[in-house]
């Protein structure tokens, strides 16, 4: 009997483990029957972004362009005038052109308070300054022209009537002058094409001063003789207390 239930414990025994190896197999069959893996989830969304980077720092100055290149000659100006076109009557106090030499300087005053001669069209004149017997003092203008010219000019005088004159030149050939009392007068003498002098020159003699003993020159005007309309070269009448220092034929 004993051995009879030993073998059916060890039947028993055996069914159980054949039990646990079916069920064993049963589960690994059944586990090994599980369906593939379902795909994987899509992507989660991507995080913020990053703060930005700081600025970075200004760059050096690039160096200097190079010079640009000289522009082209402008065009040749038209040829001026070829004549002197010249006035000055020493209202802005200039003397512009005018080379002064002697033995005084020449300046510009109003007429008033150095001869007393009133003028309504003018009121500063060029006035020598003071010299004594035997001296003169002069002045000179450059005249550079292709054609001829006319000079004219005002002038007062206040001098020993036979013997302090002033004189005008041209090219240092006398052409007139005048000594003793009186002006404005007006005077017009030509000048030939080509370089020339004029000049003015209060010359005194040896001896005797009689009025103001100076001269005075106002409204000097230099131009071309062929659209002046001028030609008339003679001398302005005078009174009597003027002497010319020559007397002239008239170029009329
Ligand atoms: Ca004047
Ligand atoms: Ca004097
Ligand atoms: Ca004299």
């Amino acid at each position: 009997m004993n051995n009879l239930k030993t073998k059916q414990n060890r039947i028993s025994t055996l069914e159980n483990v054949l039990r646990v190896t079916v069920i064993g197999l049963l589960t690994t069959v059944l586990l090994s029957c599980e369906g593939p893996d379902g795909p994987e989830g899509p992507i989660g969304p991507a995080g913020p972004q990053g703060t930005a980077g700081v600025d970075g720092q200004d760059g050096t100055n690039g160096t200097n362009g190079t010079n640009g290149s000289n522009g082209s000659d402008g065009q040749d100006g038209a040829d001026g005038n070829s004549y002197e076109d010249y006035f000055n009557d020493f209202e802005e106090g200039s003397a512009a052109g005018m080379n002064f030499y002697g033995d005084a300087t020449w300046f510009i005053a109003n007429k008033d308070i150095t001869g007393g001669v009133t003028d309504k069209d003018v009121n500063t004149a060029l006035v020598n300054g003071d010299i004594g017997d035997s001296q003169l003092i002069g002045l000179s203008l450059q005249l550079n022209s292709e054609i001829d010219q006319v000079v004219e000019f005002d002038a007062w005088i206040s001098s020993e009537s036979c013997c302090d004159y002033l004189i005008w030149y041209v090219n240092n050939v006398e052409e007139n002058g005048i000594a003793g009392e009186g002006g404005p007068f007006h005077f017009t003498f030509y000048v030939p094409a080509g370089t020339d002098s004029i000049s003015f020159i209060y010359d005194k003699d040896g001896s005797v001063s009689t009025g103001t003993d100076n001269t005075h020159l106002d409204n000097l005007r230099i131009t071309n003789y062929s659209t002046t309309g001028r030609k008339d070269f003679s001398m302005p009448d005078l009174p009597t207390s003027v002497r010319l220092l020559k007397e002239r034929e008239n170029k009329n």
